[in-house]
C-alpha cells in the first residue's frame, strides 16, 4: 500500500514523516529532476509505504515542486493521501486540502501544531472540519508525538476501504453548470473519481490537462469538444468578470472562509482574515506561484 504525505512548506510534513518511519527512510531524487523524494516504511507497518511529496501551497503546475506533486497524485494513484495541515493557519494550509478533495483518493487530514493552538486558546472543532471536508479529521502534535499513529491507521483504514466519501463543496452555479457541461462530454471516458479534478483543471485551462488525460485516461477531446467548452468558459467568465482560474481561486477562498467561520473559535477573533486579506491572498497565489 501507498499512502502519500502532502502539505505546505513548515506543517510539519517531516517531523511527521520522521515519527510514521522512523529510521525506515530511503532517499533519492523525483524523476528527472534534482527534488528530494523521501519514502519510509511505516513503523509496525512494512506493508505501507509511505510517500513524502515535496511541500506545496497548491495543486498548479507553476513550480517543479508542485508539478512533481501532482503527477505523483494523478498518475503513480496511491491508495490514499495523509494531508498534514498547520492549525495555526488553517486558512493558507486549507487551499491545497480543497484541490486533494478533488482528486477521487481516499484521504484523512491531520491538523498539526495542535499544542501551538491550545497554547493560543484557540480551538478547532474536529467534527464540523469532518462535515464540511467530507473525510475524516485527525487533531495531531507531530513535535508531542500525539495523534500522529492514529492518523496514520486511519488512513491506511480508509485506503483499504477504498473510501472516497463525496467532498460536499460545490462552487456557484454558473461554475457548476459549466463543469457538469464539461463533465458531459469527458463522460464515460475519464475514470470517474478523478473526473471532478479533470473537469476543473479544463475549466482553468490548465495547460498540461490535455496531454494527461490522453496519457492516464487515453481521451482525447475532439477539437470540435474543446472549443465548444472554450465558449462556455468565456460565457461563464463574462457573467463573473474574471478569468476562470482567478474565478475558482476565489471560490475556494470563499468556502475557506466560511469553513473557518464554523469550524474555529479564536481566542482573539481579530484573527479572522479579512476580505483584504483574502483578496491578497488571491493575487499572492496567482501571480507568485
Ligand atoms: C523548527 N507543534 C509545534 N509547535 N511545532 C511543530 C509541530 C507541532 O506539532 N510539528 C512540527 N513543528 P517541519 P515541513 C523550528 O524547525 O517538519 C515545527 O516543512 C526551528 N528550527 O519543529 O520541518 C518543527 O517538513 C527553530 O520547527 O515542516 C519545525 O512541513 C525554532 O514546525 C517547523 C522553532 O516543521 C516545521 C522551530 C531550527
Amino acid at each position: 500500500m501507498k499512502i502519500a504525505l502532502a502539505g505546505n512548506p513548515n506543517s510539519g510534513k517531516t517531523t511527521l514523516f520522521n515519527l510514521l518511519t522512523g529510521s525506515n527512510q530511503f532517499v533519492g531524487n523525483w524523476p528527472g529532476v534534482t527534488v528530494e523524494k523521501k519514502t519510509g516504511k511505516l513503523k509496525g507497518d512494512d506493508d505501507v509505504e509511505i510517500v513524502d511529496l515535496p511541500g506545496v501551497y497548491s495543486l498548479s503546475p507553476y513550480s517543479l515542486e508542485e508539478v512533481v506533486s501532482r503527477n505523483f497524485l494523478v498518475n503513480e494513484k496511491p491508495d490514499a493521501v495523509l494531508n498534514i495541515i498547520d492549525g495555526t493557519n488553517l486558512e493558507r494550509n486549507l487551499y491545497l486540502t480543497t484541490q486533494l478533495l478533488e482528486l477521487g483518493i481516499p484521504t484523512v487530514i491531520a491538523v498539526n501544531m495542535t499544542d501551538a493552538v491550545c497554547k493560543n486558546g484557540d480551538k478547532i472543532h474536529t467534527e464540523e472540519l469532518e462535515k464540511n471536508l467530507g473525510c475524516p479529521v485527525f487533531e495531531i502534535s507531530a513535535l508531542k508525538n500525539k495523534g500522529c499513529m492514529e492518523a496514520a491507521s486511519a488512513t491506511v483504514k480508509r485506503a483499504l476501504e477504498k473510501n472516497t466519501e463525496k467532498y460536499p463543496f460545490s462552487f456557484d452555479s454558473c461554475v457548476e453548470q459549466c463543469l457538469s457541461f464539461i463533465e458531459n462530454l469527458t463522460d464515460g471516458n475519464v475514470s470517474k473519481e478523478k473526473s471532478r479534478w479533470y473537469t476543473v483543471k479544463l475549466f482553468e485551462r490548465d495547460s498540461k490537462i490535455l496531454e494527461q488525460l490522453k496519457e492516464n485516461e487515453n481521451f482525447e477531446l475532439t477539437s470540435e469538444n474543446l472549443s465548444l467548452i472554450e465558449s462556455k468558459i468565456k460565457a461563464c467568465e463574462e457573467e463573473m468578470d474574471d478569468d476562470s482560474e482567478s474565478i475558482i481561486t476565489g471560490q475556494r477562498y470563499k468556502y475557506i472562509e466560511s469553513i473557518i467561520k464554523s469550524c474555529v473559535t479564536k481566542k482573539n477573533s481579530k484573527n479572522h482574515f479579512s476580505t483584504s486579506d483574502k483578496i491578497d491572498r488571491i493575487v499572492t497565489n496567482k501571480y507568485l506561484s
